[in-house]
């Protein structure tokens, strides 16, 4: 990641193409810099540096013998009303993969650099138009695969995690600067608050931080997805699941038990939310090496998994693996699933904390499995509309930081450390905060984090 390493020149002009690769109606390259118009304007056929801010024009992109490479429209933004905050100019032209190149060539030629992967964004953070947290959102927001996630982005996009991180960084600077009074004049105590008070308003903060750090979980499912695990014996209808689920002939289905050797996996998108299904290799005691493989493989996927299916026969007798899988495959992620309930059955008289009766083959119970789903992930009930998430893992690793500091001087202050160490604590978790949005933040974490953008973005 140069730009972010070397030098930066703050106002260098910088272009690409910010349109996904391929043919289409309309490419548009961007430039952005402090020379953008001037530079539009050598191969523009137009005065561009005389039109006013946010204004489009039609015309045409000449080579330096005046050649005609295409007929475009040029859209005008003046810094500071643009996406980086500098002067840009976007140049809409045909969208076919070789004349946006020539396009974008002409445009290099005439002075701009190549941008890197980022850039733009990089530029709009740099110039105070986004904050990191903000940044990382667009990302989110490009990736995103579902209605929750591309919720949370456009929430985190507007600075709704902003705000929260920066009302807490509010309460606490109150609080620290009581915290340097009494470093300076220890003698006298803490000035201006009494102890519950300062500790009152920090378990207050504190409580908030936690609860917001809690959101994780369903934030990583929300962006990430859920790998959902097809378990169970062999013959037990696991591939048929995932053929209901999926509503295509996706797996290898027969009567005969070891059908599946391999882990199998397909997307799924459930209630809003993205899943990732894979079906398993029945889990039994065999000598088949490849089946060996499976199995091993089936373990390890649960292992993996967020969620686990674990499907049974409900017309068959418990077998000794059904016993064993019950027992050992984590409660807290698994829903059981009784299969085959269109067949003659006796009820299994097991007690799991969740379960569901279906038939694969009839489709019936589909309906009651999802919303069993549904119970499992959304543990604390589903998300209030306007609750802000953690998404990255970035975020709640800084996050949990500035919690485990907060904790400490919370306990200092009870048992009269010393006041420089309550001070320490408090620097530490103020920093962390920072890190989300970006004060504080090393050369590296912005390497890593504007590495992950696409180029012209
Ligand atoms: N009656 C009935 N038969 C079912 C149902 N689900 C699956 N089967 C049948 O059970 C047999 C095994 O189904 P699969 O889906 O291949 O089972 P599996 O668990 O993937 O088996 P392995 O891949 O061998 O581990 C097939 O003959 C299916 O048609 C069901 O709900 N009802
Ligand atoms: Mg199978």
């Amino acid at each position: 990641m140069d730009f972010v390493h070397r030098p930066y020149q703050p106002g260098e002009t910088i272009a690409a193409v910010c349109t996904p690769p391929g043919e289409g109606g309309v490419a548009v390259i961007r430039i952005s810099g402090n020379d953008a118009l001037l530079l539009a304007d050598k191969v523009f056929s137009g005065p561009i540096r005389t039109y006013r801010s946010h204004t489009a024009h039609v015309g045409k992109i000449l080579d330096p013998q005046g050649t005609v490479v295409d007929e475009v429209l040029a859209l005008v933004m003046l810094n500071p009303r643009s996406y980086t905050g500098e002067d840009t100019v976007e140049i809409h032209c045909h969208g076919g993969t070789l004349i946006t190149r020539r396009v974008l060539e002409t445009i290099l030629a005439a002075g701009a650099r190549a941008a890197q992967p980022g850039e733009f964004t990089f530029k709009a953070f740099i110039n105070g138009k986004l904050d990191l947290a903000q940044a990382e959102a667009v990302q989110e927001l490009i990736g995103a695969k579902n209605e929750h996630a591309l919720h949370s982005a456009e929430q985190h996009l507007q600075g709704a995690l902003s705000k929260k991180i920066a009302a807490f960084q509010h309460e606490l600077t109150e609080i620290a600067a009581i915290l340097e009074a009494f470093v300076d004049f220890p003698e006298e105590g803490l000035e201006f608050a009494s102890e519950e008070e300062v500790i009152g308003s920090l378990n207050r903060t504190l409580h908030k931080m936690q609860h917001l750090a809690r959101t994780f979980h369903e934030g990583k499912m929300i962006s990430h997805g859920i790998s959902l695990c097809l378990a169970g014996p062999p013959n037990v209808g696991k591939s048929s699941l995932m053929n209901a689920l999926l509503g295509k002939d996706r797996a290898i289905v027969t009567p005969i038990a070891g059908t599946t050797r391999d882990l199998l996996e397909d997307d799924l998108t459930l209630n809003g939310l993205h899943f990732r299904l894979i079906d398993t290799a029945g889990i039994r005691n065999t000598h088949e090496v490849i089946e060996q493989e499976g199995i091993r493989r089936s373990k390890q996927a649960m292992q993996d998994a967020d969620l686990i299916l674990l499907v049974l026969d409900a017309a068959a007798p418990l077998c000794p693996h059904s016993s064993e899988l019950l027992s050992t495959a984590p409660q807290h992620k698994t829903l059981l699933v009784w299969n085959k309930i269109d067949l003659p059955h006796t009820p299994h008289t097991i007690d799991y904390p969740n379960t569901v009766h279906i038939s694969a083959k009839q489709e019936l119970g589909l309906t009651e499995l999802q919303h069993a789903i549904d119970n499992i992930l959304w543990q604390k009930g589903p998300l209030a509309k306007d609750e802000v998430v953690i998404t990255k893992l970035r975020h709640a690793q800084a996050l949990s930081q500035a919690i485990t500091s907060l904790e400490t001087l919370i306990a200092g202050l009870k048992t009269g450390v010393s006041p420089e160490f309550l001070s320490s604590d408090m620097r530490n978790t103020l920093k962390e905060l920072g890190t989300i949005i970006g004060s504080n933040i090393t050369e590296d974490i912005l390497s890593a984090i504007f590495s992950k953008f696409c180029i012209g973005k």
